[in-house]
């Protein structure tokens, strides 16, 4: 048995032997990670547990009262990592992408991206924090069969050609990108541009969305510079959607032909791909069953309540044929 972790793809990776405990969506809730970090701790000294993965957004508090422990988390899980190795696998979410792009993430009113970039600041941690996120694959693939993500399929991935960008996805490629644009142009004017869009002083964008100190900040140009490499057209036409779908309350019915169609892809070279595990919406309860293929899994923010939230322990080296194979791996920290 093979008990390595494969980088197939840099955001493709695969599992072949082992226990996997998979955790979702902690989005700053560090009651909820240190029960789950201690979970791992325990199971793994008693050979229960082999691989800890993380399915992303580990930041961004969304309750206002309570307080916003991502950056904690975060280091955290480098810890873990420095004594586990890869054994701790964290996945990428959709909030782990504003810090890094340099965008301002929002949900109605809400604005996530300022807080946690002036902890970035703060802490003097950044460097290793943005290095660490910049390195997350998208997609856990096992020999059981059961692919690990954020939020679940989507459409433009229904494409083979797109599915492979995705598998391939450079981050750097788009910093390329905007790194030429501001090279031939005037950058003062370009940052007056996004001013004029935003109707707001740069300056003021810079200093309040990325906790840049002023013009002297060697991070100034950030902002411009995210905006710039996110303008990409795959930006949004590829990488939002793999890491922000809906799922079924985006596609309805659709979403189970999109589903079947990323379990084939994810398959490539591999063993057949059959069931799809991954967070992301909030649910009553701790898991829920999508178009037959798809279990959705709430391990805290996204359970209703927060204590249905569940974890979900599988061989990865076992094959699974139904979804309905991997809900007596389910199991709770809160009892
Ligand atoms: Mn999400």
């Amino acid at each position: 048995m093979n008990f390595m972790l494969t980088k197939h793809f840099p955001r493709l990776w695969s599992l072949e032997a082992g226990l996997a405990m998979v955790v979702t969506d902690l989005h700053g809730d560090w009651d909820a990670y240190r029960r789950y970090r201690d979970r791992f701790v325990a199971l793994r000294a008693k050979g229960q547990a082999d691989w800890l993965v993380l399915t992303g957004d580990l930041i961004h508090r969304e309750k206002l009262n309570e307080p916003d422990r991502s950056l904690e988390i975060v280091m955290d899980v480098l810890a873990l990592q420095a004594s586990y190795g890869p054994a701790v696998i964290y996945l990428c979410g959709n909030h782990e992408l504003p810090h890094i792009y340099g965008f301002n993430l929002t949900k109605g009113e809400q604005s996530y991206t300022p807080a946690f970039e002036a902890a970035l600041t703060n802490s003097q941690q950044r460097a290793k924090v943005i290095a660490l996120f910049d390195s997350l694959p998208f997609y856990l693939r096992t020999r059981a069969g059961v692919v690990l993500t954020h939020a679940g399929a989507a459409a433009p991935l229904a494409h083979p050609q797109n599915a492979v960008k995705i598998f391939n996805w450079s981050h750097r490629r788009l910093f390329e990108r905007a790194d030429q644009m501001m090279a031939t142009e005037d950058v003062a004017a370009l940052r007056t541009g996004y001013a004029k869009l935003n109707q707001m002083p740069y300056e003021a964008m810079a200093q309040y969305y990325l906790a840049v100190s002023g013009p002297d900040d060697p991070r100034y140009n950030d902002l411009l510079r995210g905006f710039l490499a996110t303008s990409d057209p795959a930006f949004e036409q590829l990488l939002w959607p793999a890491l922000f779908t809906r799922c079924e309350q985006e596609y309805s019915s659709d979403y189970a032909i999109f589903l079947e169609a990323l379990l084939q892809e994810v398959s490539q070279n591999f063993y057949s791909q059959r069931v799809l595990v991954a967070g992301h919406m909030t649910i009553k309860g701790g898991y829920q069953i999508v178009a037959r293929r798809h279990l959705r899994l709430a391990s805290a923010h996204h359970a209703t309540p927060r204590e249905a939230g569940r974890y979900l322990l599988f061989d990865v080296g076992q094959a699974v044929q139904r979804v309905e194979d991997l809900l007596p791996g389910l199991e709770s920290v809160y009892q």
